[in-house]
């Protein structure tokens, strides 16, 4: 009673408000996880796929071409169960942390560059994980975990710098750099390269399943190595946190390439939790004055410990 008595005493400026108020929040929660960035189509994606296949590996004339469409076509939901999976763990079919399908003949290969230190817990966790998500997809592909042997500064650049350059080595057409602390969610999400380079991570659950910019290319990123060559790699000036990926966007642009995205749905990833790295205060000072022509694959500096093969991937370390 009391309350219906207050309602009938508000003005009517007031009820508006607070009927205004209340649309504005019905539709936030409305587009909640749905409101997001410009993608191509499910429909669309098999004209945009880079179909190549590393000339080592050897095709079966009696097996059929591996479908991809069932892949990035399926009706899917967030797929947790791959996650409980890795604790059986079964390394089938995995060489060197390399694998090539059995029923069918690959039609594309991918090089994964995981770029590490000192996170053992967390590769603990990826490596499984991602063998059990890609071994489904039918693809043929080699994990690459690059290793900073030294006590400096992270640098994550220099590193897929190194990660690149041992993959085009072994004639791995398309690259995927990998943050270790993210695990893709969809099924459907077919690492592969586009045409243009491609941000797999752009629905992650640390930002609520909203891409924060269009220019992000950290967490994920596939692109051909014929573009990562043509864009002289990464920077090997960024130390430290922040930055590194942003000034790598800048080249991809700079280089009238598009970014390119699979719609959100598909690009659901989790974050595993860790202490953030000490942050590069002087990031925004080398974005402004980083000559990509200068810097990058022609002006590496490192010395390279090892390149070991492991059952589950092959670890290059370096001291940068
Ligand atoms: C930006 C950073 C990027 C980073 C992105 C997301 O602010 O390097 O946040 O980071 N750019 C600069 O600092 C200039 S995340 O929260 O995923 O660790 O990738």
């Amino acid at each position: 009673m009391l309350g219906l008595y207050s309602i009938k005493n508000l003005r009517i400026s007031t009820c508006v408000l607070i009927v205004l108020g209340c649309i504005a929040v019905l539709q936030l929660l409305l587009l909640y996880g749905s409101y997001n960035y410009k993608c191509i189509s499910k429909e669309d994606i098999g004209k945009y796929l880079y179909m190549y296949l590393n000339p080592k590996v050897v095709k079966r004339l009696d097996k059929p071409a591996c479908d991809y469409e069932m892949v990035y076509k399926q009706v899917h939901k967030d797929d947790w169960s791959i996650i409980e999976q890795s604790n059986q763990f079964d390394p089938s079919g995995i060489v060197n942390g390399s694998f090539v399908p059995e029923d069918c003949n690959p039609q594309l290969s991918i090089a994964i560059l995981v770029t590490y230190r000192n996170r053992q817990s967390q590769l603990d966790i990826f490596i499984p994980f991602i063998h059990n998500f890609l071994r489904r997809q039918k693809i043929h592909y080699k994990i690459f975990v690059i290793e900073q042997h030294d006590a400096k500064l992270f640098n994550k650049g220099l590193l897929y710098n190194v990660g690149a350059r041992q993959a085009a080595r072994e004639l791995f057409p398309c690259l995927v750099l990998h943050d270790v602390d993210l695990l893709p969610l969809s099924a459907a999400n077919l690492y592969a390269c586009l045409l243009q380079p491609r941000h797999l991570s752009a629905s992650l659950d640390k930002f609520r399943f909203v891409l924060p910019y269009y220019g992000l290319v950290g967490g994920v990123l596939a692109l051909t190595t014929e573009h990562f060559r043509q864009l002289n790699g990464f920077s090997n000036k960024f130390t430290g946190w922040g930055g590194e990926d942003d000034e790598f966007a800048a080249r991809i642009m700079d280089h009238n390439l598009e970014i390119l995205r699979f719609p959100p749905d598909m690009s659901r990833y989790t974050m595993l939790v860790h202490q953030q790295a000490p942050v590069n205060g002087q990031r925004f000072r080398l974005m402004s004055e980083t000559v990509a022509a200068q810097d990058g694959l022609n002006s590496m500096h490192y010395r390279s410990v090892s390149v070991s093969q492991h059952p589950l991937f092959t670890l290059i370390r370096v001291v940068t």
